[in-house]
């Protein structure tokens, strides 16, 4: 690749948009496990599998230039340690080349989620050591076999919130109150964290000319009160969610909130002279961050009583509404100034390149009309937003940033298996046969694209 152009696109994973599940030679994931309980067909999802020519099409009709999507590590390797799947090789090689037919550039994380189940149950997910080192086997594989067509590379998703949902790849259901707890959640955390590493300098040795990031979830919070000690507090929430881990990546160091917060916790993760070379050693570094941004929180102090009337909104991070927004139907607050904020201070910190992997509305709102339309005027909104945000990043404040890929830019389950929260310009009928249908968004975002961001106003 030798000028390098902004991408243009949209975003999904494996688990939650390409289904052919029990097809193809692909193995168990914890999903696939998942859907044995709940029912949720994460085995059929959006059908990509079987669609991905009409999707590829319709992603041209809009102008993409970049589409994100992730390998099922199942599907190259069944039970995540053993023999390759060479049908599974045959079809993302098949889905790359028909994307780079149509001038669109695959941006491939290698882990959404969707690990192994035979990995969970043989050595407890990233617990064990065990699991690093398929995973590693598992990036050359890909490297090797695809990396003449692939040139961006993602890790490991939102891993950022790796110590904050530890039971997510644990073979049973872990609690804080549990003796193990703390080992448990830093030592698996460690491992995604060799697991990036490993991938990175894996990737530099074998596809040089290739470019490769971490994916975080942006999780930028304010304080809720110009009081001291609800700046404080807020300071706190961005050092360990945000910050933290991106520091850890750029440096091969854990700095020195997160030696105190194991030194409390009565950890010593005892790393081995390989690991610790491993995470030093410049090959290892990163060419870019990539992240996901939905909202914005705001933070308070637990002592700060004048705030007692706030809205909380839970998230996972125990935070605060922010009285000075609009939420989505979702309780998620719509921020397009904070996405400008977040890159600015991510630029400043780390000195690298952005790119917005995922951001977007999702809502149950979308009606499919008798006619095959879908009047989406309120993501239109949403995305109009944000993307002006992201050009006044590019153009004013002078951030690298890469691209634009919007997440769910085609239908597909939410991360809970909720498949009526819906992202996308393309409509999935997932009633109706899995047919496809243009929403509004679909041509307004193409003329987005073939403005290079400048036409916000635009579509049929
Ligand atoms: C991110 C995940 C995605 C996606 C997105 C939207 O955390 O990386 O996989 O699901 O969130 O969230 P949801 O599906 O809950 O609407």
């Amino acid at each position: 690749m030798s000028e390098q152009k902004f991408l243009w696109g949209g975003s999904t994973s494996a688990f939650q948009f390409e289904g052919g599940g029990n097809e193809g030679g692909k193995g168990q994931s914890i999903y696939d496990a998942r859907e044995a309980k709940s029912g949720i067909t994460y085995s059929i999802a959006s059908d990509f599998y079987h669609r991905y020519r009409e999707d590829i099409a319709l992603m041209a009709e809009m102008g993409f230039t970049a589409f994100r999507m992730s390998i099922a590590w199942t599907r190259i390797i069944p039970d995540g340690e053993g023999p390759v799947n060479e049908e599974g090789i045959a079809f993302y090689r098949s889905v790359f080349s028909e994307l780079k037919n149509h001038g669109i550039e695959p941006v491939v994380t290698l882990f959404h989620w969707d690990m192994p189940l035979a990995l969970v149950e043989k050595y407890d997910g990233w617990f064990g050591e065990e699991t690093l080192r398929a995973f590693e086997r598992y990036c050359h594989v890909c490297f090797e076999h695809f990396g003449d067509l692939v040139h961006y590379w993602l890790t490991l998703n939102e891993n950022n919130l790796g110590l904050m949902i530890p039971s997510m790849f644990s073979s049973k259901k872990r609690s804080s109150q549990d003796p193990d707890y703390e080992v448990y959640r830093w030592t698996s955390y460690h491992h995604t964290i060799l697991a990036h590493f490993a991938a990175v300098r894996a990737c530099h040795k074998m596809l040089p000319g290739a470019s490769i990031g971490c994916m975080m979830a942006s999780a930028l919070a304010y304080p809720l009160s110009p009081d001291p000690r609800d700046v404080r507090a807020a300071q706190v929430h961005n050092e360990t969610v945000n910050w933290d881990e991106i520091e850890l990546l750029t440096s091969g160091r854990y700095n020195a909130h997160m030696l105190r917060a194991m030194e409390s916790a009565g950890v010593d993760l005892k790393i081995a002279a390989d690991h610790v070379q491993l995470m030093l050693d410049p090959t290892s570094k990163m060419d870019f961050i990539s992240f996901s941004y939905y909202y914005s929180v705001c933070m308070r102090d637990g002592e700060n009583k004048a705030n007692e009337d706030a809205e909380t909104i839970q998230m996972m991070y125990s935070a605060y509404a922010n009285p000075c927004l609009e939420k989505s139907s979702f309780g998620w607050t719509i921020d397009p100034m904070g996405l400008r904020i977040f890159m600015n201070e991510l630029y400043d910190r780390f000195g690298l390149p952005v790119m917005v992997v995922e951001n977007g509305l999702g809502v149950k709102d979308d009606v499919l009309n008798e006619d095959g339309t879908v009047h989406d005027d309120y993501r239109i909104a949403y995305l109009r937003e944000h993307i002006d945000a992201v050009n006044k990043t590019r153009f004013e404040d002078g951030v690298p940033v890469l691209g634009y890929l919007p997440w769910g830019c085609i239908d597909l389950y939410s991360a809970s298996g909720d498949r009526t929260k819906r992202y996308g310009f393309v409509y999935v009928d997932f009633d109706g046969g899995l047919s496809r249908y243009r929403k509004d968004s679909f041509y307004w975002y193409r003329d987005v694209i073939a403005s290079d961001g400048e036409n916000l106003d635009g579509g049929r």
